[in-house]
């Protein structure tokens, strides 16, 4: 199968390429680096190192495993970039990642709210014309969010409700309570892609994911250049990832408010086996199909339980201090999720044990030099009349991208298949 994967430089990007690279794929990625771009900015990082950019990966993945993955630098929100990309690789499916995917960020301020939206919705635009325009039986597998439904007090569906109204009934997309202008922003590319289903009669997968946890892979570990990002800031960084890297460095665990609110979570790699089912399975010409991805249900506080328990397994003093809640968001409620069409199709879900914890826990530690405590306690708040106060309060980057005056790269919007020979890790 011939697999384009937006936003392939990502954290799970770079490890679904390989994934299915492996399997005997034929993978073309896109990226344009908005993600190293803005950690950049802020003086983040991965703590894992990583290749310095989408060359040196796919070079080392040839040079490791013999197979080629090819690439385009490029920014999605430009026309000629997705153009160009449909027309030189024609795909059958298409997992699009190449989103922004914090919700810190689309708070922070006005810029990189507007940013997130903009980039966000415009990509999938782009994607959906792409599709109507050159390749209308083509499969998209869309990576959206289970925070597109919020927190409703009602079970959660898999992306349709059946409603019974005033003696009449219809099947409805399921209500959405997204919980900030990144989580809105998938619930516009939701609205968009079951449109274009229903005019165009493309074929679209949107898998509503929880949050994602986990470092490595089976293709990540054949060499350290092939290493996928890890972040454990207050901005990028998502709970139990954060949590890991605050037991080791002995910083308190940070459950924020109550730390009851509950989410689903998976297993980073359950994420590349979601996607590579969804692509196996594609959905029916005009069908907007929904799957919920994740694998289990776990409140805050029971995540820093665990790592807690798994800590002092291994002789952690590992303690849980809840911090005042930066976010807006129900901390005591209802939670029931189902998520069941990916287990049928074959899904056989990795949960979360202390093992892949103690897992963690290792690489964590070999790179704990790494670690920059600045930006572990969070800083970007979205309570009304509560401003964020800090040194990054504004972006010259996301001011610069939206009047568009910087290039994403230099040399963007060309697929450039064969790769170079450039060597070496850094962080960004
Ligand atoms: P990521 O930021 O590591 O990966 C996204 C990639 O897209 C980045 O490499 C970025 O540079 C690229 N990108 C963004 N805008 C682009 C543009 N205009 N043109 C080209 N490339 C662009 O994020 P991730 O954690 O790998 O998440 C991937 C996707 O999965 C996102 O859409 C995210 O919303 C969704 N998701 C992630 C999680 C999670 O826990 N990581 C959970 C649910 C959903
Ligand atoms: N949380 C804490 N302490 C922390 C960090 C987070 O209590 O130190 C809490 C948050 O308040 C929230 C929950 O943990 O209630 C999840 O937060 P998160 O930062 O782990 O994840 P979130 O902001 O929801 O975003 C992440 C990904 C995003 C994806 C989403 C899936 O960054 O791309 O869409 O998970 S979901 O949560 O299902 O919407």
């Amino acid at each position: 199968m011939k697999v384009l994967i937006l936003g392939g430089d990502g954290y799970l990007g770079w490890p679904t390429a390989m994934y299915l690279s492996r399997r005997g794929h034929e993978v073309h990625l896109v990226d344009n680096y908005l993600r190293r771009r803005v950690h950049t900015e802020a003086g983040s990082g991965s703590l894992t190192p990583i290749a310095p950019d989408l060359e040196t990966r796919v070079t080392a993945w040839r040079e490791v495993t013999g197979a080629t993955i090819t690439m385009t630098e490029g920014d999605l929100t430009e026309w000629s970039v997705v153009e160009q990309a449909f027309r030189d690789f024609p795909p059958d499916a298409i997992i699009h990642y190449g989103e922004i995917p914090a919700a810190p960020y689309s708070m922070k301020d006005r810029a990189r709210s507007v940013l997130t939206q903009y980039n966000n919705v415009v990509n999938t635009l782009n994607v959906l014309w792409a599709m109507h325009e050159f390749a209308p039986d083509t499969h998209l597998v869309k990576l959206g969010t289970m925070g597109e439904y919020g927190t409703p007090n009602i079970d959660i569906e898999e992306g349709w409700l059946e409603v019974n109204h005033n003696g009449r009934q219809d099947r409805l997309p399921f209500p959405k309570l997204p919980g900030s202008f990144y989580h809105c922003s998938k619930v516009h590319d939701s609205t968009n892609i079951e449109f274009a289903c229903r005019a165009w009669g493309i074929r679209a997968t949107d898998l509503n994911q929880g949050v994602v946890y986990g470092i490595e892979t089976e293709e990540t570990k054949l060499d350290p250049r092939l290493a996928t990002r890890f972040d454990y800031d207050e901005i990028w960084g998502t709970a139990l990832n954060r949590f890991c890297v605050q037991a080791i460095i002995g910083h308190p665990l940070t459950p924020y408010g109550k730390g009851e609110q509950r989410r689903g979570f998976l297993n980073i790699l359950d994420t590349l086996r979601c996607v590579e089912l969804a692509c196996l399975h594609p959905a029916e010409r005009g069908e907007f199909r929904v799957f919920n991805q994740f694998t289990e249900q776990f409140s805050i506080n029971e995540l820093a339980e665990l790592v807690k328990k798994a800590g002092s397994e291994v002789g952690l003093d590992v303690t849980i201090e809840n911090v005042a809640n930066p976010r807006v968001e129900k901390e005591t409620h209802y939670y029931n999720a189902k998520h069941e069409e990916l287990l049928k199709l074959g899904l056989e879900p990795h949960l979360l044990s202390e093992t892949l914890v103690g897992h963690m826990f290792d690489v964590i530690r070999r790179n704990r030099d790494r670690v920059i405590t600045d930006h572990i306690l969070p800083r970007t708040t979205w309570r009304a009349g509560v401003l964020t106060q800090s040194a990054d309060s504004s972006s010259a980057l996301a001011d610069d991208l939206l009047s568009g005056t910087m290039p994403a790269r230099p040399h963007h919007g060309r697929p450039r298949p064969r790769p170079a020979s450039a060597q070496g890790v850094h962080s960004a």
